[in-house]
């Protein structure tokens, strides 16, 4: 693992707030182990292993019944640790894999028989080289006859730039972690009030509520991220997802506590009705309805 990065909690606290019976964490990964599921060679950043079952331990631990295991960069385009966590779970999880334009349709189909439900195109220039857009059209032809979605990851500079291409994709599209704000420039911003006017002008583009502790500038207390969430999941009930991002890859201010993750969701989805929405009856409809 790279040094400066910290590992993930190695005993987080018991939430106290009670996720309903059958919540989903919609953003997870799985990290090797490397003996077993060695790295890519293309990676950006060596993570600390965290394996399927300590995963199943979390989800657990924390009150909730199901994951969406997404494919980080690390692993590039061997999504064979991922593959093995899902056909360990069955039903219990779902998948975002990585592929290139490569990938033939008995891999998809390989992918999708083991619970795999959407690709993801990364954006993040610390994570991965930038890929022709062709490339792009090209793996969202492929996985279109499978009614598979498009997992999207950027960074909120590049939205604007990014809109166009978005919208020509016409498919269903999950942005991950809100668009990453800049949560200093405050709920009122114009790169946030483009991302909301993006999901207002779009029905088919969903968003996950996650990851405060990568965006907050108040660590641990993550209540700067809160308008931001709460907006979200009060304009766009149907579309938003919530996840741990656990094992939180690449972090360098503090060690998320994935209990105290759990306890920020009354305060972004304060209703019961919400709650479930964002829980259970939103991630059902993508990952598992489909
Ligand atoms: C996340 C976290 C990150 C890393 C990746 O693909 C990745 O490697 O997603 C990050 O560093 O922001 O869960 O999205």
């Amino acid at each position: 693992m790279d040094k400066d990065y910290l590992p993930f909690h190695p005993n987080p606290s018991k939430p106290s707030f009670k996720a309903p019976e059958g919540a989903v964490d919609a953003h997870c990964h799985v990290f090797g182990p490397a003996d077993q599921f060695p790295y890519h060679p293309k990676r950006k950043y060596t993570p600390c292993d965290a394996s399927k079952d300590q995963l199943f331990a979390l989800r657990d631990f924390l009150g909730f019944s199901r994951n969406v295991i997404v494919q980080a960069s690390c692993h590039s385009t061997d999504n064979a640790a991922l593959l093995d966590a899902l056909n360990t779970a069955g039903d219990l999880a779902r998948g975002v894999a990585f592929v290139d334009d490569t990938i033939t349709e008995d891999e998809l189909k390989e992918m999708h028989d083991a619970g795999v439900r959407g690709v993801r195109f990364n954006f993040v220039k610390r994570l991965v080289d930038s890929t022709p857009k062709e490339v792009f059209f090209s793996i969202a032809e492929k996985i279109r006859p499978f009614g598979w979605h498009i997992v999207v990851y950027f960074e909120a500079a590049d939205l604007e730039e990014l809109i166009p291409f978005l919208v020509e994709l016409n498919t269903t599209i999950v942005v991950d972690h809100m668009g990453t704000p800049s949560v200093a420039n405050g709920v009122d911003h114009p790169d946030f009030e483009r991302f909301v006017n993006f999901m207002a002008d779009n029905d088919n583009v969903w968003c996950k509520v996650s990851c405060p502790e990568r965006l907050t500038l108040q660590a641990p207390d993550y209540r700067d991220v809160v308008p931001f969430a709460k907006t979200l999941v009060e304009k766009f009930p149907n579309r938003v997802l919530w996840g741990t991002d656990w094992p939180h890859p690449n972090m360098k201010t503090h060690v998320p506590d994935d209990g105290h993750l759990v306890d920020v969701i009354p305060m972004i989805a304060p209703t019961e009705e919400l709650q479930k929405a964002l829980l259970i009856d939103n991630p059902m409809n993508l990952y598992w309805e489909k």
